[in-house]
């Protein structure tokens, strides 16, 4: 039974959208078991960024950063998609659905939704510092501390540090989904990260109808035309079913 009160203007919106945004961070992934970044067992409680999500820290001392993403990877080979990742495979059905999740553990993808840009790589792909071969998808023995590739690179994974520039392939293709979507649904982020917290605001500034779902109100809550506060994986099947009976 659905529990959540759907405003009448999201219900309008829902009823009229063709194009949808979901814009996702780690709080999406949460009910599926991986921890977040920030706040209460955010991995940057306990691990600091500076000392494993750069490229310096990682030419410092490969073996570690490598290692501490074979644990984070080991965590996402173990887990599934969540409820949350589900409902947005099956709006699908209803609208031209675009992902764009700063997410680095291929859930939407396996969730199986078909068009996902994304924004800070991805854990199961990794390429080699110095020929820039490609190893996506290839497991790596853990233990063993970084591999090197047949040139005698360093293998690195595929994941936007600290400093780097973002995949502009998938930067372009979100902005242009966030200025052209009818409703752009940001999902389980904090909203601190640049320049990836600019694609809500770019929504809002194009005025798109902008609903933020947190368990939390964030720094970016006020740019929304709307907020639900709860669990990703119970707000998002409710507002589906609402779109099963109405749409
Ligand atoms: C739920 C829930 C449930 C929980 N349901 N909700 C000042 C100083 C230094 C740097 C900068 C600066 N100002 C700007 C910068 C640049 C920097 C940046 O933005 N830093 C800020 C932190 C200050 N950005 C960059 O460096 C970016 N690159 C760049 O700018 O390039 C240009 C450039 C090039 C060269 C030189 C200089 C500039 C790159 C950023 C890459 C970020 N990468 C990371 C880590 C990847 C590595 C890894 O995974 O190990 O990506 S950071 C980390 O944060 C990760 C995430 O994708 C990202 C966003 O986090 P997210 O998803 O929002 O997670 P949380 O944990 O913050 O929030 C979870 C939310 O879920 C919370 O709100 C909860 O309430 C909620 N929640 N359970 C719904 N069940
Ligand atoms: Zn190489």
């Amino acid at each position: 039974m659905s529990e959540l009160k759907i405003s009448n203007r999201l219900s309008e919106k829902l009823l009229e959208a063709r194009r949808i945004v979901f814009f996702t961070g780690a709080g999406i992934s949460a009910e599926s078991g991986i921890a977040t970044f920030r706040g209460d067992g955010g991995i940057w409680n306990k691990f600091k960024p500076e000392e494993l999500a750069n490229f310096s820290a990682f030419m410092k001392n490969p073996d570690l950063v490598w290692e501490w993403y074979q644990y984070r990877r080991q965590i996402v080979y173990d887990t599934q998609p969540n409820a949350a990742h589900y409902a947005i495979t099956e709006f699908e059905k209803f609208y031209t659905v675009t992902v764009v999740t700063q997410n680095v553990d291929n859930l939407h993808t396996r969730a199986g939704n078909t068009t996902v840009h994304e924004l800070h790589g991805n854990i199961e792909k990794n390429y080699c510092i110095s020929c820039k071969k490609r190893f996506d998808y290839q497991q790596f023995e853990s233990g063993g501390g970084s591999p090197k590739c047949t040139c005698g690179g360093l293998i690195r994974p595929d994941i936007v540090w600290f400093g780097e520039y973002l995949p502009q392939e998938a930067f372009t293709a979100a902005e242009e989904a966030a200025k052209n979507c009818d409703i752009l649904f940001s999902i389980g982020t904090s909203g601190v990260v640049y320049p990836a917290a600019g694609i809500p605001m770019l929504a809002h500034r194009m005025k798109r109808y902008t609903v933020e779902i947190n368990v939390n109100s964030t720094e970016m809550s006020y740019i929304f035309d709307e907020n639900y506060t709860g669990k990703a994986g119970q707000i998002l099947p409710d507002i589906l079913e609402f779109v099963k009976k109405n749409k």
